[in-house]
């Protein structure tokens, strides 16, 4: 396979130190991280199940309300652990509307990833779409809680249980998000989420899968760390999927804020809703009521009949705002899948539409509401057409 490198002048703008981004990290009080980290150095213990990370564990446990949380270095590895401790093989039915490491995980180890589509209303994998995608090589399925909103737990269960498939689940959005009340955490075999910088919850780079099955909890644990099982006896295929001391300090920190973080979160989502109430062609894409939500991402949808996304995001990185359009273009069309299935597209319908009418914009602790008044006169600018 040839790789195509090129530079997108859309995507990729010049840093200029003033801009607004998506993804800026919520980082905890610096003091707080400077005492775990000088407990660090007394202890002189920077990694390898350390007794940070064993700490972040048990209170993950608690949070999320499961039996096991095992901490990992990043979400990606730790897709790809709870993959292969499922025993998954063959094709394996994921979106494509997602992060491209959801489909990487698998097929770094050799799994086709099989791409479904989704529910227009939700973004989520639309079960009626998985079904028809089931063959006799499928042998699980991996839901994304897109933009922290859960995915069909209950029909996508059902439907795995008729057809006997593993289900599982990439939370790597939706930590502290539920639903019917229940914690994301617990659903399917395993649910893997990531802590990565700009994730609502971070640990620098970091990542965990949840588990209520002992069984598959122990062999995770095994495979994050080469298949040892004790000094110098290795029992097992495995990695290094170790998260380090400094991570879980990060994470012991940030835990303590999360409801300051939420709140901000919060107040930016609202604040862009009202604005942008009257902008024609453009609607903020709204939680399921009655649910907890960690509002992480303000995700628009624009109706590129009436205004065009690519032309609000040109105008948006010109004046230093650095929207994305998350998961543009959807990673059926990303290599090696395009290559692979280059006719994707035509079962993918919703995917392909909201692919091209996304647009995320810059939200959290750091961006105040004039700077979303600034955005949102821009966004007003740019559909209106006036320079
Ligand atoms: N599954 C799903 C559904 C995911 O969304 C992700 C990750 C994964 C699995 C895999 O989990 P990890 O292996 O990453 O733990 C970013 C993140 O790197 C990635 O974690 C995340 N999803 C994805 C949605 O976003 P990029 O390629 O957009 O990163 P980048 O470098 O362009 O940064 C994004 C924005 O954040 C920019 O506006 C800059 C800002 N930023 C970033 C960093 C790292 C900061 O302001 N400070 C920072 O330190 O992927």
């Amino acid at each position: 396979m040839s790789i195509e490198l090129h530079h997108d002048q859309l995507t990729d703008p010049v840093p200029t130190g003033r801009q607004l981004h998506v993804g800026r990290p919520n980082l905890g009080p610096r003091e707080e991280l400077d005492r775990l980290i000088d407990g660090i150095y007394a202890r002189r213990w920077v990694t390898n199940d350390g007794p940070l990370v064993r700490q972040l564990e048990d209170t993950l446990t608690q949070r999320l309300g499961v039996r096991h949380c095992i901490a990992m270095c990043n979400g990606t590895v730790a897709l790809e652990i709870a993959i292969r401790a499922l025993g998954l093989t063959g094709e394996v039915i994921v979106p494509s509307f997602t992060f491209v490491a959801t489909a990487h995980a698998l097929s770094w180890q050799g799994i086709t990833p099989v791409f479904a589509d989704i529910d227009p209303r939700t973004h989520n994998l639309d079960p009626s779409a998985v079904e028809r995608v089931i063959t006799e090589r499928t042998t699980g399925i991996i839901a994304v809680h897109l933009w922290g909103r859960p995915a069909p737990v209950g029909e996508l269960q059902s439907l795995a249980d008729r057809h006997g498939l593993q289900l599982m689940y990439d939370a790597a959005h939706a930590f502290d998000c539920t639903v019917g009340g229940k914690r994301v955490g617990g659903f399917g075999r395993a649910e893997v989420f990531s802590f990565h910088g700009t994730k609502f919850f971070n640990t620098f780079e970091g990542g965990a899968i949840a588990t209520d099955d002992d069984e598959l909890a122990a062999t995770a644990r095994l495979m994050r760390n080469f298949g040892f099982s004790g000094y110098d006896n290795v029992i097992h295929p495995g990695t290094n999927g170790k998260m380090s001391e400094v991570c879980a300090a990060m994470g012991l920190v940030n835990l303590d804020h999360l409801d300051t973080v939420v709140k901000e979160n919060r107040r930016a989502h609202t604040t862009y809703t009202n604005l942008l109430r009257d902008v024609p062609g453009v609607s903020v894409v709204q939680p399921d009521p009655g649910e907890a939500h960690n509002h992480q991402y303000v995700v628009l949808e624009v109706d590129n009949d009436r205004a065009s996304r690519d032309g609000i995001l040109a105008r948006l990185h010109a004046n230093d705002v650095l929207a994305r359009r998350y998961f543009w273009p959807g990673v059926h069309r990303m290599q090696p899948y395009a290559s692979a299935d280059p006719k994707a597209g035509e079962r993918l319908p919703v995917t392909e539409r909201l692919a091209a009418g996304i647009l995320v914009v810059p939200t959290g602790p750091s961006v105040s509401d004039s700077d979303i008044e600034r955005v949102v006169s821009i966004i007003r600018d740019a559909v209106d057409g006036r320079p």
